[in-house]
């Protein structure tokens, strides 16, 4: 297989000649090359087979023990100027950047085999997909990005016909952290990854294209990258409400776009759309639409049973690929809140002692094919997309932030999206557990910057007058003693119902100076072990705290100077003054 596209034809020989691989394979995307690419895997110890009874089609992978997370402070974009990366991301001059890593890169795949994946982000046939491809030498990144994007023959056509593309190239090197670099030069559209086999830092279709480098295009076409999930809410009348969902990291994203309604919603039901990625266009008639640009879920694994996430649990039956899990003496996967089996082996591959920490690594992964959840949608297939009624923020916040909350209008949505903030995870290196500013969830992927990108949101308002309702939501307050105060997974359901009440204008709410707020009586508590003093706790707006956070986020503001929009500057004010 080649290309009759020059450019891409180009590139190929241009990158063989630098990093002289032994061999080259276009993949086709088939699914007997995929099979064959597992058995070489298989052969050189890359995946292990897990139980083939209970897990058919199920394989370990075990990762370098330094190379479990994304790594940010080896994230760079490289813009010509650098205040277009802005304060929000590390930078480095693109001829710099671009010396580095061909340092990097000068004949590392000698001895190895260079895969040329050409990719599609979204519905082949959607108007709102865009292609690239992912030049790597780990056949793990060719068999993820075959489980969590659309590769091979269908999107090398498409690319022939646009006639354009990302270019992603990866090697994983030799793993040295040292030697480790995620580079990105948006005005060429360019990624270029060296050192980790790291799902967010290797899968170049998911953070590194579809959020860097889209967000960058984004802005210049007058679209959105989102870091968000897209569900659909059908009500008991068969109403389906749309919504896109941003939350930092491992805050619950795949669990919230596979929630199942519990016993006392009956006729309630939640399709997925998308767990990560939502790419959004205004059409013709000003109405915002949502693609998932991805095909497959690379979620967190532990936390994942029948109780938290019933659909993850069971889309992870069969063809799928674990990363740094553990494994029970039946070769069976294993992680902590698994709810059965025992681990005898950890998932660096030692025996088990359940001393020395947990067994599966806290951001252990599975990669897996989005058609293989229970409750996919049977849009999100749909070249054009499905139309948004609202966009939910939110963070893992122990205080200050109440359960739900909706913005008065866009700008101030906008605002309130500027102001997430989120405790930190495992989902990327460094401590876990600080309160970070996070905005719109993108603190680790937007592209350009951050003051140009709310201005981006903010000019949306003058381009259409049937935008979502914007709202934020908590799942993680918690009491005095550390006690989480909401039930969250399938009880947050009762919460997105609440902001389809208002979206419908079915239900009155209480102003604040920070925002719209349920009267307890419109959260719907039935069959729920929550106090109606419980409920007061988790709507509570403490207007000392929220001046002080009014604060901080002003002076975080002002990191962006002369970037930041003038009219988020007045959003913020606005509060200010409210609160008093
Ligand atoms: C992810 C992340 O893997 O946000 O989705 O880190
Ligand atoms: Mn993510």
């Amino acid at each position: 297989m080649t290309t009759r596209l020059k450019a891409l034809r180009d590139w190929v020989a241009e990158v063989a000649e630098l990093t002289s691989p032994d061999r080259i394979h276009w993949c086709d995307g088939t699914e007997q090359e995929y099979r064959k690419l597992i058995d070489e895997m298989l052969d050189s110890g890359t995946l292990l087979e897990l139980n083939q009874q209970s897990y058919p089609g199920c394989y370990l992978h075990r990762s370098d023990p330094q190379d479990v997370a994304r790594v940010e402070h080896l994230t760079f974009v490289c813009t010509r100027d650098q205040e277009d990366a802005g304060p929000n991301n590390n930078w480095k001059a693109p001829a710099d950047a671009k010396e580095l890593m061909k340092s990097c890169f000068a004949g590392c795949m000698r001895g190895r085999t260079m895969y040329v994946i050409p990719y599609c982000m979204g519905p082949i046939d959607s108007p709102y997909a865009r292609c690239g491809v992912e030049i790597t030498d780990s056949a793990y990144v060719v068999a993820n990005m075959y489980l969590m994007t659309r590769i091979g023959k269908p999107a090398l056509k498409r690319i022939e016909k646009d006639k354009t593309f990302v270019k992603g190239l990866h090697s994983t090197g030799d793993l040295n952290p040292e030697r480790r670099y995620i580079v990105h030069l948006p005005e060429e559209l360019t990624i270029m990854s060296y050192g980790s086999g790291y799902g967010g830092n290797a899968l170049l279709g998911k953070k590194c294209h579809a959020l860097r480098i889209a967000s960058y295009q984004a802005r210049t076409e007058g679209w959105l990258a989102e870091h968000m999930l897209i569900v659909g809410v059908q009500s008991p009348a068969g109403d389906i409400r749309y919504l896109a969902c941003a939350f930092p990291s491992a805050c619950g994203k795949t669990n919230l776009a596979m929630l199942i309604a519990p016993e006392s919603q009956k006729g309630w039901k939640v399709w997925t759309l998308g767990d990560d990625i939502a790419w959004m266009h205004l059409d013709k008639d000003g109405q915002l639409r949502a693609i998932n640009p991805e095909a497959g879920y690379f979620g967190v694994v532990p936390g994942t049973n029948p109780h938290t996430n019933k659909n993850a649990y069971d889309t992870i039956q069969h063809d799928t690929i674990f990363t740094n899990v553990a494994v029970t003496a039946d070769n069976d996967p294993w992680w902590e809140e698994k709810g059965s089996g025992k681990p005898t082996v950890d998932w660096v591959g030692k025996p088990y002692d359940g001393k020395n920490g947990p067994a599966a690594h806290p951001n252990s992964r599975f990669t897996v094919a989005a058609r293989q959840n229970p409750a996919y949608s049977n849009l999100a297939e749909a070249p054009e997309g499905v139309p948004i009624s609202a966009v939910v923020f939110g963070g893992r916040r122990r205080e200050l932030a109440p359960l739900v909350y909706q913005a008065k209008d866009w700008a101030h949505g906008v605002l309130v999206g500027a102001s997430v903030a989120s405790e930190t995870t495992a989902a990327a290196t460094g401590k876990v557990g600080v309160v970070r500013r996070d905005p719109m969830a993108m603190k680790p992927f937007c592209g350009y910057n951050y003051g140009d990108y709310w201005a981006h949101w903010l000019s949306f308002a003058k381009r259409s007058n049937k935008l979502p309702k914007i709202f934020h939501v908590n799942w993680f307050r918690r009491d005095a003693n550390g006690k989480f105060l909401w039930p969250g997974y399938g009880e947050n359901l009762r919460v997105l119902r609440w902001i389809i009440d208002r979206c419908d204008n079915r239900v009155d709410a209480i102003e604040k100076p920070i925002g719209f707020l349920p009267k307890p009586s419109d959260i719907d508590l039935k069959g729920l072990d929550v106090s109606s003093a419980t409920l007061e706790q988790l709507l509570a707006v403490d207007p000392e705290q929220w001046r002080a956070e009014m604060k901080s986020i002003g002076e975080y503001f002002a990191e962006f100077g002369g970037r930041l929009p003038g009219e988020l500057t007045a959003e913020h004010q606005k509060v200010v003054r409210a609160l008093g």
